[in-house]
């Protein structure tokens, strides 16, 4: 009986990834994600613009690690791999706990302790990983489960590992195959900087199979303090409450400079500040909710704008006339950190059980 038509990232882009009859293929039925069209951004930028949103977060398990992971364990699997293991300022730990038990494979996650977002650390305890908090953070974590990963039989997972980056470059496809062209601009936030690199390997390889036209330009944003590559060196304390990108020496460091200057694009940081405005922005004006590291890519959209970037930009790209679509991936769901949300809004009080003072608070006036 066929149950699904869709089947997840590796069956729909099997041909491009390093994948054969033999993988034993582990989904969740990962990808396939919503691009959404923004009408405020798009109003805001201009009336030229087109602003979509690659809602990842919609992901099984919330978030666009998803993508990297039915590939990584597949192949673990493949390999006959008991056990797998990574090093995770959250969504990892969430995405290699839930598709290792549903291979069963063994699970480690080493993650720094007390900062990482409540609903991620649901999922690897929920998942049954052995979760391992570390003193210290996650770049101490991720320089210890590669040792660990050379000296013991188990399979690293985090995005040093090149099937992550093949699963993930999918998004890039998928962009392409809705917009049925590349994007002109992409926007996305850097912690480890494996997604720019998985996106910018995606758009190279679809267009040399001249399934587009064109390169987008490739648009980073880190959180401004913890910004190894627009600061040019390692941060030792990495800080931000958007802790998904909390890493003071990104693995892909120099492949995301790469997307970077082959595009012609930039990465930059954004402040704590920025971030929890554009989050606001999104769950507010466009009713998406996504985790404040999300948020970065918008923040940085919003600042480029308003510095002009994209008339300066335009001059240079020759488009004019022409329809310019700016995508912003949105890595990570809402729900991954409830008390984040809860601390950047008002709240009213308990009040009593009573229509009237309801009403009041509420601005009801009866009809
Ligand atoms: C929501 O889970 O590094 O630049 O260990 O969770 O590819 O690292 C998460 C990263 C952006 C940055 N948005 O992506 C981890 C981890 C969210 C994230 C990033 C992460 P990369």
């Amino acid at each position: 009986m066929e149950l699904a038509r869709y089947k997840g990232v590796i069956k729909r882009y099997f041909e491009y990834l390093p994948v054969s009859e033999k993988t034993p293929i582990v989904t969740l039925l990962e990808g396939n994600t919503p691009l959404i069209f923004s009408p405020k951004l798009s109003e805001i930028l201009g009336k030229k613009f087109r602003v979509f949103l690659k809602y990842e977060g919609l992901n099984p398990t919330g978030s666009f690690k998803d993508r990297g992971m039915t590939v990584a364990v597949s192949k673990a699997k493949e390999d006959r791999q008991v056990a797998v293991i990574c090093a995770s300022t959250g969504n990892t730990s969430a995405s290699a706990s839930a598709y290792a038990q549903r291979a069963g494979l063994k699970s480690i996650v080493l993650i720094p302790a007390g900062a990482i977002a409540l609903g991620k650390l649901a999922q690897a305890l929920i998942h049954g990983a052995i979760v391992i908090p570390i003193k210290g953070n996650f770049d101490t974590a991720l320089k210890l489960v590669l040792e660990i990963s050379s000296r013991f039989p188990v399979r690293l997972v985090n995005s040093l590992n090149p099937h992550r980056i093949e699963g993930q470059k999918t998004a890039a496809f998928e962009i392409c195959d809705t917009l049925s062209c590349a994007p002109h601009f992409h926007f996305l936030p850097v912690g480890n900087a494996g997604n720019i690199t998985a996106y910018w390997r995606g758009y190279k390889e679809y267009y040399h199979l001249k399934k587009t036209t064109h390169l987008p330009v490739m648009c980073g944003f880190q959180a401004s303090g913890s910004a190894p590559i627009v600061k040019g060196h390692p941060i030792k304390n990495p800080k931000t409450l958007a802790t998904a990108i909390r890493i003071g020496n990104p693995a892909s460091w120099k492949k995301a400079e790469e997307a970077r200057d082959e595009s012609g694009g930039i990465i930059r940081a954004v402040s704590d500040k920025e971030i929890v405005s554009a989050y606001n922005f999104l769950a507010k004006q466009e009713g998406v909710f996504v985790e404040p590291a999300s948020a970065a890519s918008v923040a940085g959209l919003l600042k480029l704008n308003q510095e002009g970037y994209f008339k300066r930009k335009l001059r240079k790209m020759a488009l004019s006339g022409k329809e310019i679509n700016v995508v912003c991936t949105l890595t990570g769901h809402g729900l991954k950190d409830p008390e984040i949300a809860i601390k950047t809004v008002k709240k009213s009080k308990a009040v009593e059980a009573d229509i009237k003072k309801i009403a009041k608070i509420a601005a009801l006036k009866e009809a």
